[in-house]
């Protein structure tokens, strides 16, 4: 379509204007009259969508929020070059269950979600039929934005609920540049959605009060007049259920979802055991190292040809330094309770002792370092390379572990020394540390 025609029909009283789309004929699902349940309109519609904005709302701000953590503007930390510089504040240490509390509700929400679209989806299908398909040209710019819409939902739901779940390699695609840019768009399609829609949210919830459909029961339910919304079913059968038992029915999966999540965050203790929805297995070798691994050592090609005898850690600073593990040993070392907390919203808290951060900067001379490049021994993994802002490594806390609760760490758990940084994202806190360059400007 060229620009002028475009702008022009736009100017043009809409309705007017009548591209001849053909239309889906009217048999099966393309009719109507095919959508018989009385629950069906606006109000329905609206109750679900005012549940999900309110789940998609922490899902969003939650998930934003870990894009800051990761310190985009530092090195290659960014999921895209394109959004470096979108955040104006940097994520602090502070408190140290910051982002597995943050994550943690981003995975729980994200899941809890699930259920209320399907059923705000169920509730709206009707209007994926309507004829004609596109009238005009602002209501086929409309219908385009409600299929950005979903297809964005169904998109980060589905790579999430993937991610989660651990099937990495079944995605075919990085994860996490991927699902960051759809939230972009799907963002973007969702404020659309909102400005546009609210006042009708507003007229349902005036027209048929904002509780009082609950109080029906079957008998009582009945179909809204028809000519209400496009929702509404021409030809009701008789219901099977009423408004508030369905609700209750999505509230309850939603509420199961989340409680079968949940016991793998910060909240852990006994409810670790109810997190059934967690992939990962129970166990993760004896005694103080057994705690969550993702990536074993084998997995990361580190065997222990590379990490015994010969190894020493590089530090980089004003002066560069080398130090074996038993060097190491000899410093003063402090001992933090610290989360380790995944961006797929498992968390587990334990005891680490190393040498601070801060110390290596100020050895190396360069306490005053704009930034910290972490290299870890592995190869080829997007992990295998971070960089810390000095908010990270000069806290005091900051550490270069080496043991984890009071025990050597174990290969899988980075052998012979990590980074432990709180309130840091997990993925950040680098196992099988090579060298440490501080860079100062
Ligand atoms: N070198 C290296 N460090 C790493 C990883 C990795 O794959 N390679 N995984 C990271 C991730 S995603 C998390 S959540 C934490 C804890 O992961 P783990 O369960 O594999 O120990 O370590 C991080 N450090
Ligand atoms: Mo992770």
């Amino acid at each position: 379509m060229r620009l002028d025609r475009l702008s022009r029909a736009l100017r043009s009283k809409e309705d007017a204007y009548r591209p001849s789309l053909p239309s889906p004929p009217e048999v099966g699902p393309f009719r109507r009259d095919n959508w018989r349940s009385a629950l069906r309109g606006p109000w329905l519609s609206s109750m679900l969508s005012l549940a999900l904005l309110v789940l998609l709302a922490v899902v969003t701000v939650t998930g934003f929020l870990s894009h800051a953590a990761y310190d985009p503007r530092l090195g290659d930390n960014a999921t895209s070059p394109l959004v470096k510089d979108l955040y104006f504040f940097s994520w602090p240490t502070r408190p140290a269950w910051l982002y597995a509390f943050t994550q943690g509700l981003h995975v729980v929400a994200g899941l809890a979600l699930i259920p209320v679209l399907l059923a705000k989806l169920w509730a709206v299908i009707p209007k994926l039929y309507e004829r004609p398909a596109v009238a005009s040209i602002s209501h086929g710019l409309e219908r385009v934005s409600l299929a950005v819409l979903v297809g964005g939902a169904l998109f980060e739901v589905g790579t999430g609920v993937i991610n989660i779940q651990y099937w990495y390699t079944g995605l075919g695609f990085n994860f996490t540049p991927v699902h960051y840019a759809v939230a972009l768009v799907f963002v973007a399609a969702l404020v659309l959605h909102v400005l546009l829609k609210l006042p009708a949210m507003f007229a349902a919830f005036a027209e048929d009060g904002f509780l009082r459909p609950l109080k029906e029961g079957r008998a009582a339910t009945r179909a809204p007049a028809p000519d209400r919304s496009l929702s509404v079913s021409t030809d009701p059968a008789e219901p099977t259920i009423s408004r508030r038992g369905m609700l209750g029915a999505v509230g309850l999966g939603a509420l199961t979802l989340a409680g079968l999540t949940a016991g793998q965050s910060l909240v852990g203790g006994y409810l670790r055991g109810t997190a059934l929805l967690a992939p990962r297995g129970r166990s993760y070798g004896r005694g103080p190292n057994d705690f969550q691994v993702n990536t074993t050592a084998r997995a990361a090609g580190i065997t222990t040809s590379t990490t015994d005898g010969g190894w020493r850690l590089a530090v980089r600073g004003r002066r560069e330094l080398s130090f074996s593990r038993d060097e190491l040993r000899g410093f003063p070392l402090a001992t933090e309770d610290l989360p380790i907390a995944c961006v797929e919203g498992w968390s587990t808290l334990e005891t680490w002792t190393g040498v601070r951060l801060t110390d290596l900067a100020r050895m190396s001379g360069a306490l005053d370092a704009e930034e910290l490049v972490v290299q870890s021994l592995q190869r080829g993994s997007p992990y295998a390379r971070v960089s810390l802002s000095p908010g990270k490594f000069r806290d005091p806390r900051a550490l270069l572990a080496l043991r984890v609760n009071g025990a050597d760490l174990s290969p899988d758990h980075g052998y012979p020394a990590r980074i432990i940084v709180p309130a840091l994202p997990g993925v950040h806190n680098t196992k099988w540390v090579a060298s440490l360059t501080f860079r100062t400007a």
